[in-house]
């Protein structure tokens, strides 16, 4: 393996460990009670967001929704501004207004996660519209779940984007559930990609599971997309671990996922990172090194976060009303 892949797996490796550890600390927060914000835990899609924003830039735009805490990590967010969102503080990164759902770090490209379902889909196509117009090189890239492609303005955006060959990458994260409704249970076929035929782009099932397997489909991706090319889909197929929202392991909710989690259990993506970066030679000291600088920067954002001010009472109305002259 050359050396420089070998960083690329220590940079992964790195994203997702900041993703997994950040996340099980927020989920012991909510169970305490601390922490009051509703949580969509990202924890086993982490290969997902890592794997795309190890193949960005700075400046390309990324999109998310509910579930956004890994792609905020992976693009660059600002752990302690991501924490003190969650806390409601106003050092967070969207003032302490928007908490776990409402992510935004624009310095590094993050430009709106919602978690009204596909929002930012068509906001991602309006994002690579611009710099097709502007001809500023920057891709832009939606994250969406599988319950995400059946909405209508999901597949508007697919149509745009292809008819206009905009720089975008459309990267469904299939986890088979859409809240406590299995993917077979609403579609007559386990078949999200063939949306990309339908919208003449190409499509592309992914391991997402499998990080470096993410990246490199990522890195065709946002070549085609900065090339002038036009989109692509990515079907990313992958499971989350914890319940729909909050620290549960979702195994009491009357969703029979019991046996299918053990399975995705068992392909855990940061294991399997570890294993193939094992076999090429990397010590065990050095994830333990990682892991602790990851557990020492997590210490010190939840602090950040507990110290940092709550936004003022007499500001309750601020950014609700329109202001100003129109
Ligand atoms: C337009 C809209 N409809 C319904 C909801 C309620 N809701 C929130 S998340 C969710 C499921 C989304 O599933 P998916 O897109 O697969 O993402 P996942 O939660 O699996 O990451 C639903 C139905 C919503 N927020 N917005
Ligand atoms: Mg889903």
């Amino acid at each position: 393996m050359t050396n420089h892949r070998l960083e690329l797996l220590r940079d992964l490796y790195s994203r997702m460990v900041t993703i997994r550890l950040a996340e099980e600390r927020l989920a012991d927060l909510v169970t305490a009670g601390e922490v009051g914000c509703p949580c969509h835990l990202y924890i086993g899609q982490e290969a997902i967001a890592a794997g795309v924003c190890a193949a960005l830039e700075t400046d390309d735009t990324v999109w998310g929704g509910h579930r956004s805490h890994g792609h905020y990590l992976a693009k660059g967010g600002d752990l302690g501004a991501m924490f003190a969102e969650i806390f409601g503080k106003v050092l967070g990164c969207a003032e302490g207004r928007g908490g776990s759902m409402h992510l935004l770090a624009t310095d590094v490209g993050i430009l709106g996660t919602v978690p009204i379902v596909a929002a930012t889909i068509p906001l991602a196509t309006g994002a690579a519209l611009a710099s097709k117009l502007r001809r500023d090189g920057r891709v832009a890239i939606a994250f969406f779940g599988d319950g995400a492609m059946e909405e209508g303005h999901c597949h508007e955006s697919m149509n745009l984007a292809a008819l206009y060959a905009l720089p975008i990458v459309f990267v469904c994260e299939n986890n088979f559930y859409a809240s406590h409704m299995a993917l077979t249970g609403r579609r007559a076929a386990d078949n999200l990609v063939t949306a990309a035929d339908a919208h003449a782009m190409p499509g592309e099932v992914v391991d997402g599971n499998d990080a470096v397997a993410v990246y490199d489909a990522a890195v065709r991706a946002v070549a085609r997309a900065r090339a002038g090319v036009g989109p692509t889909l990515l079907e990313c197929r992958t499971f989350r671990w914890r319940g729909h929202v909050g620290p549960s392991w979702d195994m009491d909710v009357g969703v029979k996922r019991r046996d299918e989690l053990q399975q995705w259990l068992d392909r855990d993506p940061i294991r399997l990172l570890r294993r193939v970066m094992e076999s090429a030679g990397v010590a065990g000291a050095a994830f333990d090194e990682v892991d602790e600088r990851v557990r020492a920067e997590i210490r010190a954002a939840e602090a950040f976060a507990r110290s940092a001010p709550c936004p003022p009472a007499d500001e309750l109305d601020t950014h609700v009303y329109a202001t100003g002259a129109r």
